[in-house]
């Protein structure tokens, strides 16, 4: 099986076994990983940290809160959207307050803007899928969460590389407390590659494009086209069946980051952001089991070549 899989001959000229469209991204993880190695090698040598006992490096964050609590998000706030988690079953529940529902489609938000989300954990099944209700949807649980972000004239420059306009984060333990905003770097740092085209929100385009955030089923009819989409935590179709020589193609169509990853080891198409494609061709016969690296609970899929 694995000889099958690594004995992909070299392609003919002028056809990339291996192509990669995907773009370059500010904030990559690995850069800042590395930005962060460096700095702590750097203040290391200078002699600011110590041998031993020092906390990890923190990402920048703001040192004061100036989000706040969202008092009276539930009744006073828009619905937003609702997202069925699959990968880590969750339900997410996001509201927007007057000035973000005021938002246009493709617009910036308005100052003065908040977006809150619930993290809710999904029902479960005896056998640990979650329960769906009489439309498909999950069924709420228990809340684990609550993240804010607000956007205001000024707002974001403590992220430093990882700012995201003018928007601040903030998470919030059950009862109301604030978690150290110290720790909200990893907020900014994540949502920076969500990008400036939807100003460093996710899956607001749920709300201005009224779409459902329930799991998505597969498009019909292309299991024999060697076409595969990444959405919602999915690689749609599951399988694929192609002949040798047919070029595949993975779009994320999906508002996160993924990676197409051969288990086989023999393709990889590192961070895909969304929007992005991957290809690969197949010209040994076999099957090829592929995953997502970020998400690999729900995101795994097969290529069989004939
Ligand atoms: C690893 C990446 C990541 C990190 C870290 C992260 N988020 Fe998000 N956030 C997302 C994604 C992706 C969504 C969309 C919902 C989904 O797919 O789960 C989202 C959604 C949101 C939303 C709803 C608006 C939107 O963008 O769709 C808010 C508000 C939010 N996050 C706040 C926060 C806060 C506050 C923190 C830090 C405490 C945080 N997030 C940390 C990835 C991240
Ligand atoms: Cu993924």
């Amino acid at each position: 099986m694995a000889c099958q899989i690594e004995a992909v001959p070299p392609r003919p000229l002028g056809a990339a076994g291996r192509r990669n469209s995907r773009r370059h991204l500010r904030g990559d993880a690995v850069q800042r990983l590395l930005m962060f190695t460096a700095l702590f090698i750097a203040s290391a040598a200078s002699g600011v940290l110590f041998a031993h006992a020092q906390p990890p490096p923190r990402l920048p964050a703001p040192t004061e809160d100036r989000v706040g609590y969202p008092a009276g998000y539930s009744t006073d706030y828009s619905l937003f959207y609702v997202f069925d988690r699959v990968d880590n079953r969750q339900v997410r529940v996001v509201y927007g307050n007057q000035a973000a529902a005021s938002a246009t489609a493709g617009q910036p938000f308005p100052y003065g803007s908040i977006l809150v989300m619930e993290t809710h954990r999904a029902l479960l099944d005896e056998t640990d899928n979650p329960v769906l209700d009489e439309v498909g949807r999950f069924v709420r649980g228990d809340q684990a969460g609550l993240f804010v972000m607000r956007k205001e004239p000024g707002f974001g420059a403590a992220y430093e590389h990882n700012r995201t306009g003018e928007w601040e984060y903030a998470q919030f333990a059950l009862d109301g407390t604030l978690m150290p905003p110290q720790n909200t770097g990893s907020c900014a740092a994540c949502h920076a590659d969500a990008g400036g085209t939807r100003d460093w929100t996710w899956r607001t385009g749920l709300y201005f494009y009224s779409q459902s955030g329930a799991p998505p089923l597969a498009p019909p009819g292309l299991e024999r086209t060697g076409r595969a989409y990444m959405q919602a935590y999915l690689f749609l179709p599951e399988s694929n069946t192609v002949t040798t020589g047919t070029t595949v193609v993975w779009s994320n169509d999906d508002a996160a980051v993924h990676t197409v990853t051969a288990a086989g080891g023999n393709f990889d198409s590192g961070r895909l952001p969304p929007g992005s494609t991957f290809e690969y061709v197949f010209i040994e016969p076999g099957t090829y089991e592929y995953f997502c690296s970020l998400h690999p609970r729900t995101m795994a899929g097969r290529i069989v070549v004939n």
